[in-house]
């Protein structure tokens, strides 16, 4: 097993590095295709796990509630800058630890107790803070729902898309204070402008959710939401190839109290080490490089797509337009969970999560779903014949699963593709 570049700091706790040396080990030897998941470079790495992590900085550059912080004060001016000029926005709060807190501080921000908000439903592709009963938001704010269309059998219609006529009909009849755009679990591009259409039929205002396609719009490969929203909201973990953690975008006008709602609303010291981390990655994602690789992800779903497709995977409305393909097990194999599927997965190396698909008749703990990305494998330099082959190999693991050998000799051939493909062998070539 190799051990990783970063090991030799850490020596002195055996166990841990023992843990990070296999961690580092699965990560490079198996296939990562969590949609939500990627490879972030060894400079964004540095950044997260520098001497900042020391700091206590409650507050906002300019104005800290404790002294020593007028270096962490430029790491942090610089972090904003980066992002505003990313995106072309206002004003940034690079704060938030997680995507899950940005959209709760613009909740907070932008609504009081009990107003109507009308976001996309947990089990249609929407996130848990879109107002799902298990989430504390649904308790706060009076959430409906908006979901998918119909699956469609006809080839010449796309099913399982946004319903933007049920949207726009909820919107007049519920009159939301806010409407949110952005999904968890959606292989389609969302048009910020149709959002922004309809809230302004209504006088709402608009928050997109770009927690998946942050990086696809950094790269210029989707549409820009930051002109149409009053807020945009993501995690900066995912597509967009930094630390984990959340930040938000919005317009001037709503700054000062999105500010506040993130610090002190719900969080008191921000993650400067993070943030460190965060101004790598929106560096990073202002190259050209970063254009291409965010097209290369695109281009490798859609062939992933296809791939699967031609292996009896039925793919949720048919294709994709991102980093995301979600696929419905059932035609596959009826008796087959996303839970059996995912478990058999990575007994053979592919690293997946099961997930709920429209009008999932599973709970979504067991699943008829798969949702599955190629942003980290893409990363790692991989292209469309890789993809191809990792169809098949997934096709040949669950068709196989009762057969340890058929498993094991899956997770050799997976094996041998990560070995050509170790994203940190390559890392500073794309
Ligand atoms: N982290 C999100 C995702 O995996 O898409 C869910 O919260």
């Amino acid at each position: 097993m190799g051990s990783s570049p970063f090991d030799a700091y850490i020596t002195a706790d055996s166990e841990i590095t023992d843990l990070l040396s296999r961690e580092w080990h699965r990560q490079t030897s198996t296939l990562q295709l969590i949609a939500s998941e990627n490879f972030t470079s060894p400079a964004v790495m540095a950044a997260t796990g520098s001497i900042l992590t020391n700091k206590y900085a409650e507050g906002y550059p300019g104005r800290r509630y404790y002294g020593g912080n007028q270096i962490v004060d430029e790491i942090e001016d610089l972090a904003r800058r980066r992002l505003t000029a990313l995106f072309g926005a206002d004003h940034a709060n690079v704060q938030p630890h997680s995507g899950a807190n940005a959209n709760v501080a613009v909740y907070q921000a932008l609504l009081e107790p009990g107003d109507t908000v009308l976001a996309m439903r947990l089990d249609q592709g929407g996130h848990l803070t879109h107002g799902s009963p298990a989430s504390m938001t649904s308790k706060i704010w009076r959430f409906v729902s908006y979901g998918v269309t119909p699956r469609s059998d006809d080839p010449s219609i796309i099913g399982e898309i946004i319903d933007v006529d049920n949207l726009r009909a909820l919107a007049h009849a519920e009159r939301p204070k806010l409407i949110v755009a952005g999904a968890t679990s959606y292989s389609r591009q969302i048009s910020p402008e149709i959002f922004r259409e309809i809230a302004d039929e209504v006088g709402a205002l608009l928050m997109f959710d770009a927690a998946h396609p942050a990086g696809l719009i950094a790269g210029g490969s989707h549409p820009n939401p930051v002109p149409y929203a009053d807020a945009v909201t993501f995690t900066t973990h995912k597509t967009l190839r930094g630390p984990r953690g959340g930040a938000i975008l919005c317009r001037e006008e709503h700054a000062k109290k999105i500010d506040s709602a993130v610090f002190p609303g719900q969080q008191g010291g921000p993650l400067e080490h993070s943030i460190a981390g965060k101004a790598v990655a929106f560096k990073e994602a202002s190259s050209p490089a970063f254009g291409d690789y965010t097209d290369r992800v695109v281009a490798n779903a859609r062939v992933f797509a296809a791939a699967l497709g031609q292996q009896g995977f039925r793919i949720v409305s048919g294709g994709t337009d991102n980093h995301q393909v979600i696929v419905d097990l059932r035609e596959f194999d009826a008796e087959l969970t996303g839970k059996v599927a995912q478990e058999v997965l990575d007994v053979a190396g592919i690293t997946t999560n099961r997930n709920q698909i429209p009008d999932d008749p599973r709970s979504p703990f067991i699943t008829s779903g798969l949702r599955l990305g190629t942003p980290a494998q893409t990363t790692a330099g991989m292209g469309a014949s890789e993809f191809q082959t990792i169809a098949e190999l997934m096709s040949r693991a669950l068709r196989g699963r009762a057969d340890e050998s058929a498993l094991a000799s899956v997770r050799d051939e997976v094996a041998e593709i990560c070995g050509a493909f170790n994203p940190y062998a390559t890392f500073t070539t794309h």
